[in-house]
């Protein structure tokens, strides 16, 4: 029988008041209960409104903590899913204890693509299963006794909160970026410049000539939410199409690893990039990890260059292309040019007939360039942008037939189309400086292209001048010389690569050839998919096809019945399928016959039948929290400015806290600044940022078994023997990895709970280490938090008669200095998130306890540590508060403040050098005087061996941590 199992058995005998499994599920259970029945958790807004509590509380300084909400699956909580729960929650309570009203609470993201396939699979409606995952959810967190207001808790589902989001999404179709005042307005501005004539309209026609339908148009190109024909990443497995953060570096889909193709569909862009250069210079404002930052920085990729015309064809036919550089210093060095393969000037400028002289291996075999360039447009549109974008892919393209002039020199240069140019980046068209860009280089050496060296690599780095010599591209950076590069028109030889990008860039300016842009990798967010288990659009298209946002009044709009729920799905490798959406399958929902109110009566209307993606719930969540029922506004101003208003000066305001996983980089917490700060330039919030503060919690892994085969074994049934690992008696490896079902390692919290409960798991969880790092699951490791628990009880509470024990008395000096170094060391670890170390000091001061005399642990200390514990074990905390004869619950008690008479080290390191170099370390008091250090620091063995006898010129002591001896 193990150390464990007579723990739990040992209540039965002599001591029936112990702390052992059953007694910590009695006390859990019957905490909850009454917490919830206290509302020990509800969390007052300040003012009048429905959420109003004691005003006294109210008026506290506030803390909003919140986690990224879980999607609720079927499989239910395992134990690495809690992680960042219990870390907020621990550092709600710690809050709580040091004067602060905290919000807390946790909703459900419960539209995506799982309960639609289990829908598909099981024909149940994909409501009935999420509210039934919802329900294990609730349960679960229940049982790891969470602080949360429950009556800010809420799902992305509930028709009463999809309202808002689809109110969102109407703010954003009716809003306008305004790039001169640097902010979204609302659209009837932009309609009252444009009838007033105060902005001209793109053909020059006055407003009020243009018909509904060209209006539309005009206004489309404004909109922040708006429908276009683009390519976009199609999905034949998913049946959906895809936005840019859900495809993989391989051209798949994230979810499902299906590939993607590129296929001009209309759908609902969000433009997102209106908004790039305030994404970017906004995350210095946020205090994020730098990792996450970088990833945003990346991601929207801000490129300063060029744009420069390059005539094509014949001169005088008027022709040109504009391409954009980031490398204008190379312009002299352009040695042929490349288009997208969609480049709308491709067919304008392809020749009847290859011209003279053109290299076979540049046709593509075929017999004119039209037939080239269409067999390699087609080619191109199976692969995916990133795909073609890969360094290491062999370079493909075909020439034309065309040719373009340098501005710069006049020479002419051949036209060619290649997949690693993108049309949806910069203007979809390069010049080709194959010397200085490794792509072009590799595309050069394939298709024998000539390169001119423009940049003059360093002497002696290896290679000359002579590109033909070399075996990659020489980039050259700010300060390198720019050489070959004299015609008629410009030289900027001599110049560094800085002063000719400066140069180059006023050179074009001046004479209408181009000029400075500034580009962004950050692409418009693809907003619609082709789901059912989505917010709807409140979108309707009239018989002209122009469409029309819903009046408010129609939200929220709901999902309609369908007889099939199932996205429709195709030959995963077929890339010439059209999506299907599922709502168009409700005839009867998709044809009405409405009054949008706009004075022209009722009309009949075709619904738009896409769904938002799943990112939209967790655009916005943050804000319901706040106040949870308003069916007037999506929050209330005055409770937003509170709970997340600009602290002060330049703060950007934004949750105080927001723990998550590091995966939604450049997904969720992209998008949802994004949102936010629309919301903010239309006035609905304060904030400029969603999430002031970020952590990304680290992940719990488990020790994945294989057998001979690879295939996971039950992790559960494998058994250590001899040092070898074992499973029905087949050996078999060991390694770490994800949890989940698939590697067969999933631990549940529920067993746990059930075999040690929940405050041990809580512990066990934090102690681990660090938050943001990962690490393994150690189901027999638990058990050591347990003891600790047991230890804590058993100072309290005698195990034979269930009496409290502590003494009346005041402790002496030395449980005095450790009462309050813990008390000291436990506030700065709880203050910085660093709750393995304070359990390390909790656990300190609970030894330190433990060796006094049965009995005799004064009352203070018992009280200490109790409070001490309790954010993180909430529930033996609130049982012992109460047998120390407190009624108040332990949830609002003062934390323990250090007396710093008390709380500072009596000793500290010394360090000893001979001659600058250290030679030992003292441990000393630190109040040690000058002359008992040096003595202290001449007999030191370490140090008379290092002297080796030498005669000692000087003694420098600087107490009580430095002396340093200087010998003749
Ligand atoms: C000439 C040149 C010379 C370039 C040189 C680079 C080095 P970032 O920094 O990512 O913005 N480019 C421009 N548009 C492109 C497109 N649609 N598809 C693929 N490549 C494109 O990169 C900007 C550089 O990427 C541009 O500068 C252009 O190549 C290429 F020695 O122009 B460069």
């Amino acid at each position: 029988m193990s150390d464990t199992e007579s723990d739990k058995t040992s209540s039965v005998t002599a001591t029936p008041h112990r702390y052992d499994t059953t007694r910590a599920r009695e006390i859990e259970e019957r905490w909850q209960e009454h917490w919830e029945r206290h509302g020990t958790y509800l969390t007052p807004n300040p003012g009048e409104g429905e959420l109003a509590g004691d005003p006294a509380e109210a008026a506290r300084p506030k803390k909003f903590i919140m986690d990224m909400f879980p999607y609720p699956s079927g499989a239910g909580l395992h134990v690495g899913h809690p992680l960042g729960f219990i870390a907020t929650d621990a550092y709600s309570r710690f809050l709580r204890m040091t004067g602060h009203n905290v919000l807390h609470s946790m909703g459900f993201d419960a539209f995506g693509l799982p309960a639609e396939q289990y829908a598909v699979q099981t024909g149940t409606h994909p409501r009935v299963t999420t509210e039934a995952n919802i329900q294990t959810y609730r349960a679960q967190l229940r049982r790891l006794g969470m602080g949360y207001d429950p009556r800010r808790s809420f799902a992305t589902i509930d028709p009463e909160y999809y309202r808002w989001t689809q109110w969102i999404f109407l703010q954003i179709f009716n809003s306008w970026y305004d790039h001169e005042a640097g902010r979204a307005r609302p659209v009837a501005e932009l309609v009252e410049q444009f009838a007033s004539g105060a902005r001209p309209t793109p053909d020059g026609r006055p407003w009020a000539e243009l018909t509904e339908a060209e209006r539309a148009d005009v206004l489309g190109e404004y909109r922040l939410a708006y429908a276009s024909d683009a390519p976009v990443n199609w999905c034949p497995g998913l049946g959906t199409v895809l936005a840019n953060e859900e495809v993989t570096a391989d051209g798949r889909s994230e979810r499902g690893n299906f590939p993607v193709f590129r296929s001009r569909l209309r759908q609902w862009n969000m433009r997102i990039t209106a908004y790039a250069d305030r994404l970017l210079s906004d995350l210095d404002t946020v205090e994020w990890p730098e990792a996450i930052r970088t990833a945003q920085r990346n991601w929207i990729g801000r490129s300063e260059g060029a744009r420069a015309r390059f005539l094509v064809g014949e001169e005088g036919d008027g022709g040109f292309v504009d391409v954009f550089t980031t490398r204008q210093d190379t312009l002299f060095g352009a040695t042929y040019m490349v288009l997208a393969p969609e480049h709308h000037v491709v067919d304008a400028i392809v020749p009847q007939s290859w011209p003279a002289g053109t290299r076979e291996a540049w046709t593509g075999g075929h017999a004119t360039p039209a037939e080239a360039v269409a067999a390699y447009r087609k080619q191109a549109s199976t692969k995916s942008d990133v795909e073609r974008q890969a360094e290491a892919k062999e370079k493909t393209g075909v020439f034309t037939g065309a040719f373009a002039t340098n501005p710069v020199n006049g020479e002419r240069i051949p036209v060619f189309v290649a997949d690693y140019v993108l049309m949806g980046y910069g203007t979809g068209a390069i010049m080709a400086v194959p010397a200085h860009d490794a792509r072009d280089f590799a595309f050069a050496r394939a298709f024998e292209l000539p390169m001119r060296c423009v940049v003059a690599p360093p002497a002696g780095g290896g290679r000359g001048t002579d590109p033909a010599t070399w075996d990659d591209a020489f980039v050259g950076g700010g300060e390198a010389r720019i050489v070959n590069s004299t015609s008629d028109a410009l030289s900027i030889d001599g110049l560094t690569v800085d002063e000719a990008k400066a140069r180059v860039t006023a050179w074009l300016t001046e004479r209408g050839l181009g000029e400075g842009t500034v580009n962004y990798r950050l692409r418009d967010w693809l907003f619609s998919r082709q789901r059912y288990w989505g917010e709807p659009f409140p979108i309707v298209y009239d018989e002209d096809g122009i469409a029309h946002a819903l009046p408010e009044s129609m939200l929220p709009l709901e999902l309609p019945e369908v007889a099939d729920y199932s996205p429709r799905t195709f030959d995963p490798e077929d890339a010439d399928t059209q999506p299907e959406t599922p709502l168009s399958r409700n005839e009867d929902w998709v044809d009405v016959t409405l009054d949008l109110g706009d004075g022209r009566g009722e009309r009949r209307f075709r619904r738009e039948t896409n769904t938002m993606p799943n990112w939209a719930g967790s655009c916005w969540y943050h804000l319901r929290y706040i106040d949870p029922r308003n069916d007037e506004k999506l929050v209330d101003p005055e409770l937003e400015r509170h709970w997340m208003g600009p602290r002060e000066g330049a703060d950007t305001g934004g949750v105080d806290l927001y723990v998550g996983g590091s995966e939604h980089a450049v997904l969720h917490l992209l998008y949802a600044r994004f949102w936010h700060k629309v919301l903010f330039d239309l006035g609905h919030v304060s904030s400029a940022e969603p999430y002031h503060r970020l952590v990304n919690q680290g992940m719990i892994q488990a020790y994945v078994y294989r057998d001979a085969r690879g295939f996971p074994v039950p992790a559960a049934e494998v058994v250590e023997r001899d040092g070898a690992y074992v499973h029905e008696g087949q050996r078999v490896s060991r390694e770490l990895g994800k949890i989940g079902k698939s590697l067969k390692n999933v631990v549940s919290p529920d067993d746990v709970i059930g075999e040690y409960g929940t405050d041990t798991l809580r512990l066990y969880e934090m102690a681990m280490g660090p938050l943001e790092v990962s690490r393994p699951w150690e189901t027999r490791a638990v058990v050591g938090q347990y003891r600790l628990l047991q230890r804590l009880w058993r100072n309290v509470v005698d195990e034979a008669t269930g009496e409290v024990v502590v003494a009346d008395v005041e402790p002496d000096e030395a449980t005095l200095r450790a009462m309050h170094k813990a008390i000291h060391g436990v506030t700065q670890d709880m203050n910085t998130l660093r709750f393995n170390t304070a359990i390390a000091k909790i656990t300190e001061l609970n030894n330190h306890a433990t060796r006094l005399p049965r009995g005799q642990v004064p009352r203070v200390v018992a009280e200490t540590l109790v409070l001490l514990v309790s954010p993180l074990a909430p529930h033996i905390g609130e049982e012992l508060w109460r047998r120390l004869g407190h009624t108040d619950s332990v949830t609002r008690q003062d934390f323990p403040v250090a007396d710093p008479a008390y709380a500072v080290d009596e000793t500290v390191t010394c360090v000893v050098q001979i001659r600058g170099k250290i030679r030992a370390r003292l441990t000393v008091p630190t109040g040690i005087d000058e002359d008992e250090l040096r003595e202290r620091a001449l007999a030191e063995p370490a140090v008379t061996a290092a002297l080796g006898g030498a005669e000692i010129r000087k003694v420098i002591v600087r107490a009580p941590k430095l002396v340093n001896i200087v010998p003749v």
